[in-house]
């Protein structure tokens, strides 16, 4: 548990490694990693029964993750970096030829259990997990995270479907709800239309929160952790900035998958201040 400075400081933190890693590599996607960085902050330092020290690959008798929307790779290894799962200097070596970290995650990097990047696969696999954790009556939770355009893919609605069907209450789904995706607004690509009414219909528990305040964050988990056990499962739709903390990367698709460049990476940082020191 870290008190709410404490996770802000950390989320300017990794604002400032994913800024510097896709910069370095001169491919990524900052505009998810950006918006989704005080999400997966408070996940790993204030809401997960998880850490570097028990961590296994089957995962049991811990809290699991599975990043869906795997395109925004960058800020989830710089949070299990911070968190200790690897050497933060590892985060420099993101998208090179053998490294850990490649441009979508990989379980070769330590806190990584699947491969994603392909979207629309990581609730399918959530409600796997779930499922086993029951069957081995491990009381711990599976969260995901999936991208507002992934909801377009078929594949998640089959899962929803399934995870209401089969009871699977032991799952806190998130969204990161930013209204972007690659080729421009959710709402001109594929309208997800009434996205809460139609989670509700599908039968799960729906929260809905401000996905870049910390307080929110904690305040929506805690919600969601005490509706876990009764019968549903949990969705937490978060509204986010693409781009959160970098002003010329918000309020546009534009930054979806595009690295800054020399000019560009001086002005982003300046913008982020480093509270805990930079790899
Ligand atoms: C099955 C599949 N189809 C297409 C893509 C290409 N793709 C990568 S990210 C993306 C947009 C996803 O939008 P969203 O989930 O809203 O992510 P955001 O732009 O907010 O980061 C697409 C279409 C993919 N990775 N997988």
């Amino acid at each position: 548990m870290n008190d709410v400075k404490q996770l802000q400081d950390i989320a300017a933190q990794v604002r400032r490694d994913i800024i510097r890693m896709i910069f370095a590599s001169q491919s990524g996607h900052p505009g998810g990693s950006l918006g989704c960085a005080d999400f997966m902050t408070t996940l790993y330092f204030n809401v997960m029964d998880a850490s570097p020290q028990t961590f296994t690959a089957d995962g049991k008798n811990q809290d699991m993750f599975f990043l869906s929307n795997g395109h925004i790779a960058p800020v989830w290894y710089s949070v299990l970096a911070r968190a200790g799962y690897f050497d933060v200097k590892e985060l420099g070596t993101l998208r090179k030829l053998h490294s850990k970290l490649q441009g979508h995650p990989t379980n070769y990097a330590k806190g990584v259990r699947i491969a994603s990047g392909s979207l629309g696969q990581g609730l399918s696999v959530a409600c796997g997990a779930a499922i086993a954790k029951k069957m081995n009556n491990d009381p711990n939770l599976i969260f995901t995270l999936h991208g507002d355009g992934e909801l377009q893919e078929g594949q998640i609605w089959e899962a929803a479907m399934f995870a209401a069907a089969k009871k699977i209450d032991n799952l806190i789904a998130t969204v990161d709800y930013n209204g972007q995706q690659i080729d421009g607004s959710v709402d001109n690509v594929l309208s997800l239309g009434d996205l809460p009414a139609k989670f509700a219909a599908f039968g799960w528990e729906v929260i809905q929160l401000n996905g870049n305040d910390i307080n929110e964050l904690i305040d929506g988990f805690s919600k969601a952790k005490s509706l876990a056990g009764k019968g549903k499962p949990i969705v937490i739709l978060m509204k986010t900035e693409m781009g959160q903390g970098v002003d010329f990367m918000m309020g546009t698709h534009k930054w979806h998958g595009k690295a800054p460049n020399e000019e560009q990476t001086r002005q982003a940082l300046a913008q982020l201040p480093e509270t805990l020191g930079d790899y």
